[in-house]
């Protein structure tokens, strides 16, 4: 059975490109057909400027959403990054097999560092390094597919690369995992600039967050930036806005953008639909979010147990790289 590892960072509310793109293809799909491992990734939430009570909260969050999204513990294992001490071990091993300029050549480095130095902060080193840490989020599972959104795909590259480079080194240690995406909603686009990704770090009307209510995803949705033609026709190179607009469509109701664009003759039309579709989507969503924050206790369970599990999958392949670079066993 094959290997999957993916995960969520708590750096914001959870957004419709977080579960078009990723959550629900791991509960729909992942979590049945392979041995598939699913983190809150609290420790990267700490590359950027955070409020540490905000960081519990959302990765709390974040773990309830995700098994109201569908993940079943009897499937798959949910856990929190930060319970899980084989991940920065494995960290620094591989921080001594990359190299600076890979690093800096990480476009969301880029994007969120001149963010930072935007608004007069300094960027912090462990933004720089993430994507270390995030290779040996995959690595350390003997992972062979990484389910991800499309602005994921650079950083499972560098996990592909630091793999192959320290099996050539210091001998076969790590499978080489590759990245898998969805058919369509791979980067869904903010709604107000169909130019940049619907990101949950932002916020304003171009976002639609999974725990919005019906309204204001109507809301959102209507007022979301089109362009000045007439027709709806699918080209997200000329037409950002309304391809973005038919790509939910079509996650969200197992559609093709293409034909989509066929059947609706007005950006009204495909909005209103588009607007009632998300909305469905998120219902049974929101209905099993509710009771599970009823539950607190249970979710907690989850965790733990998945915490034990994570820790004994990743132990040995950990303690295999410790020997292979040269670190002596302990006493
Ligand atoms: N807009 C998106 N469209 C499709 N997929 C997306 N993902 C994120 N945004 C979109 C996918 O969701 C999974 C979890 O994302 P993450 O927590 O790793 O965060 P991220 O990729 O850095 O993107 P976010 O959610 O926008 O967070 P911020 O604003 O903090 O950068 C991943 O598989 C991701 O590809």
């Amino acid at each position: 059975m094959k290997r999957v590892f993916s995960g969520i960072q708590p750096t914001g509310h959870v957004t419709l490109g977080n579960y078009l793109g990723a959550m629900r293809r791991w509960a729909e799909v992942d979590q049945h057909r392979a041995d598939a491992l699913f983190c809150i990734v609290d420790l990267h939430a700490l590359t950027v400027d955070h409020d540490p009570a905000r960081v519990r909260r959302l990765s709390r969050q974040a773990a309830t959403l995700l098994l109201a999204a569908g993940l079943d513990p009897e499937l798959c294992t949910l856990y929190v990054q930060s319970h899980v001490d084989e991940h920065t071990r494995l960290s620094y091993l591989l921080e001594c097999v990359a190299s600076d300029g890979e690093m800096r050549r990480m476009i969301q480095y880029k994007e969120k560092s001149a963010r930072q130095r935007e608004r007069g902060g300094s960027v912090r080193l462990s933004l720089l390094t993430y994507p270390v840490l995030m290779a040996a989020d995959i690595l350390a599972y003997g992972t062979d597919e990484v389910p991800v959104g499309d602005d994921q795909v650079q950083h499972v590259e560098l996990a592909r690369d630091l793999a192959v480079r320290f099996n050539q080194r210091y001998g076969h240690t790590f499978v080489v995992p590759e990245a898998t995406l969805p058919g369509v909603a791979a980067r869904v686009m903010n709604l107000q600039d169909p130019t940049s990704k619907m990101g949950k770090s932002d916020s304003g009307q171009g976002v639609v967050y999974l725990l919005d209510e019906p309204d204001a995803v109507r809301k959102k949705i209507m007022r979301a930036v089109t362009d000045s033609g007439q027709e709806v026709g699918y080209d997200p190179v000329e037409r950002p806005g309304v391809a973005n607009l038919l790509e939910i469509l079509a996650a969200c109701t197992g559609g093709n953008p293409e034909s989509l664009a066929d059947v609706h003759d007005s950006y009204g039309s495909l909005k209103k639909d588009t607007a009632e579709a998300v909305v469905e989507v998120l219902r049974p969503v929101q209905a099993r979010h509710r009771e599970l924050c009823a539950d607190p206790a249970y979710v907690e369970g989850v965790l733990r147990d998945g915490a034990e599990k994570a820790r004994a999958l990743a132990r040995p392949t950990v303690d295999t790289a410790y020997r292979a670079i040269g670190l002596l066993p302990p006493v």
